[in-house]
């Protein structure tokens, strides 16, 4: 849990930087890609890692310019990580001049719960994991090359001399 702004501003500099990262690497060929028919996109699943900060952080009072939930999914992947930037860094900004430590402890109704904004920073930071975990299942099956996030991707395993398990 959050204590201060500088502890979620820590933490979302590392895992927002890592989204980005994994963002950049799709294509606009890989947008299309599916678990099966029938499952959401790649392409849809990085959108709705975009529009939830908003969706989220508007709801916590929060005033900052990013995509709306409802936005349609972007046509390429270059929107969809350019966007990303643009949302993580208006966020960022939103929250060190909106904000107090004193913020954090506020509660609001959400999704007919009762949380703390710091509660919410951290769903929001879990639920980009969640869906991030997602994303890199896709991008195997599109064909990607992956990076790490918490430990080195197959590929960088493989490159620092490590046997790939089976
Ligand atoms: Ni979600």
């Amino acid at each position: 849990m959050y204590h201060t702004i500088d502890e979620f501003l820590a933490e979302w500099t590392y895992e927002s930087d890592s989204t980005q990262k994994i963002l950049d690497l799709l294509n606009d060929d890989s947008l299309s890609t599916r678990v099966k028919e029938g499952e959401r996109s790649l392409g849809f699943l990085a959108w709705h890692i975009v529009v939830t900060v908003h969706e989220m952080m508007s709801r916590v009072g929060l005033e900052f310019n990013a995509p709306q939930y409802d936005a349609a999914v972007p046509a390429t992947a270059h929107e969809i990580a350019q966007s990303y930037l643009q949302t993580s860094k208006a966020l960022t900004e939103a929250i060190r001049t909106q904000w107090t430590d004193a913020n954090l402890s506020e509660e609001h109704d959400m999704y007919g719960e009762t949380w703390s904004s710091a509660t919410t920073l951290n769903v929001l930071v879990k639920h980009q994991i969640h869906h991030r975990g997602q994303l890199t299942i896709l991008m195997r099956q599109a064909g990607l090359t992956l990076i790490g996030v918490y430990g080195p991707s197959r590929e960088e395993w493989a490159s620092y001399g490590g046997v790939a398990p089976e």
